[in-house]
């Protein structure tokens, strides 16, 4: 506990670099084994960082249970003893992970709430989640909204799952750190197993790659992963997308779109996992690099979904491109693989293990920077504590930025393992 404790301690004080080995970048860092189109990684780096990441969830794990037994400033009725606890998809049994995904296909048989006449392509409950998605995307990234949009998001997600299909267990997260060690295919979630999140899609050869950046910016080429077809086995092997797309990349370097991606559009669930992506822009040293290298939201917001020019796409990027495929591949329709709640699940922890490093200024005004459109193009009001989080016809009420900067002090009340 004392080197936890001198983590955060040396963070506070603005002394990290004198309290941590610095995590490596890397892709400077040259190693013998490493292949020729995978970035190299010492593995004695990627080490120290992974144990980075656990002793600085532990840490955090600790200030939440502070916080949650001293209930006397607390506005919300979560305490130790009914706090959720949310748990990495491989630290599931087989049959809590059964359990999830169940629920998530029940959700993809119940009756959409999304009126036909304002969402025509919405044909399921999971399609009212997709479609709020691609309504609200030009005003819900790179906004001062980001972080605890997706948090409510993926919370009321979490919360159709469990009130209107029966699940007894909470949300799984994807730890980005274990796939980018091993690889996507081989893990519990990926293998395509009954008891995983399902797998690759059927290998097409002689893909290229897919360009990122572009539009006055230096472009990023992501090369093709291992897959690229529809899905082939696990739950999720008949599922239908019923939206989008609307700015796909493909494996030509181009991006499609169908109009505003609202129309019926009923196709297989494609994936191309690409483990360069994954250990490029999401291994444990860029998660730590978030969590430690960034003193203000600001930076840690733009580093997590990368600085625009900078070559990067964050961790964000990382994960939601290591998926790859249809609607992988496409930022307004990404919740319409049921991987993009797992990924937005680590995403969610990323940011609560940082808020309670200082857990006051973190969860207040001080924890919100940006305003109401991308890249505040066009410019917009800043987001403060109230401005609102509507989900439309996923799911209501909506909520004000001040409900949702704590996972246990307001309408929430769940932490990470
Ligand atoms: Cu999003």
């Amino acid at each position: 506990m004392r080197l936890i404790k001198s983590v955060a301690l040396g963070l506070l004080a603005g002394t990290l670099s004198n309290a941590l080995p610095a995590p490596q970048d890397p892709t400077t860092t040259v190693s013998s084994e490493a292949s020729s189109t995978l970035p190299a990684t010492a593995s004695s780096d990627t080490a120290v960082a992974s144990d980075q990441l656990d002793q600085l969830a532990t840490y955090a794990q600790e200030q939440a249970n502070a916080t949650l037994q001293n209930d006397s400033k607390k506005r919300s009725e979560c305490n130790i003893f009914n706090v959720a606890v949310r748990r990495e998809w491989g630290s599931l049994s087989n049959k809590e992970r059964k359990a999830y995904t169940d629920a998530v296909l029940c959700l993809q048989a119940k009756q959409a709430k999304t009126p036909s006449s304002i969402v025509p392509g919405a044909k399921s409950r999971f399609d009212d989640w997709v479609a709020t998605h691609i309504n609200q995307t030009m005003t819900i990234h790179y906004t001062g909204t980001f972080l605890a949009w997706h948090r409510y998001f993926t919370w009321q997600y979490e919360q159709a799952l469990r009130n209107e299909c029966g699940y007894q267990g909470y949300q799984p997260y994807w730890n980005w750190a274990n796939t980018a060690a091993t690889s996507l295919e081989s893990s519990a979630m990926l293998d395509g197993s009954a008891y995983s999140m399902t797998g690759n899609g059927a290998y097409i050869p002689g893909q290229g790659n897919v360009i990122l950046g572009g539009n006055g910016l230096p472009e990023i080429p992501i090369p093709p992963g291992n897959g690229g077809g529809c899905v082939t086995s696990g739950p999720f092997k008949n599922m239908k997308v019923n939206l989008g797309p609307v700015a796909l990349g493909t494996t030509n370097g181009t991006t499609i779109s169908n109009g505003d991606g609202l129309s019926y559009n009923p196709r297989c669930l494609k994936r191309d996992l690409t483990d360069y992506t994954n250990k490029r822009f999401a291994n444990a040293t860029s998660i730590v690099k978030n969590i430690l290298g960034t003193h203000d939201v600001y930076d840690f917001q733009m580093t997590m979904q990368g600085y625009p020019g900078s070559g990067d796409i964050g961790v964000h990027g990382g994960g939601h491109y290591s998926m790859g495929g249809d609607p992988g591949r496409d930022l307004f329709v990404s919740p319409g693989d049921p991987l993009f709640y797992l990924h937005h699940g680590m995403i969610d922890r990323t940011w609560w293990i940082w808020q309670l490093l200082d857990e006051k200024t973190r969860t207040g005004a001080k924890g919100i920077s940006g305003t109401g459109t991308f890249l505040d193009s066009p410019p917009s009001a800043n987001t403060t504590l109230d401005t609102p989080i509507d989900l439309g016809y996923a799911a209501g009420p909506p909520a004000t930025m001040r409900d949702l900067m704590s996972t246990t002090d307001g309408p929430m009340c769940y932490i990470y393992l």
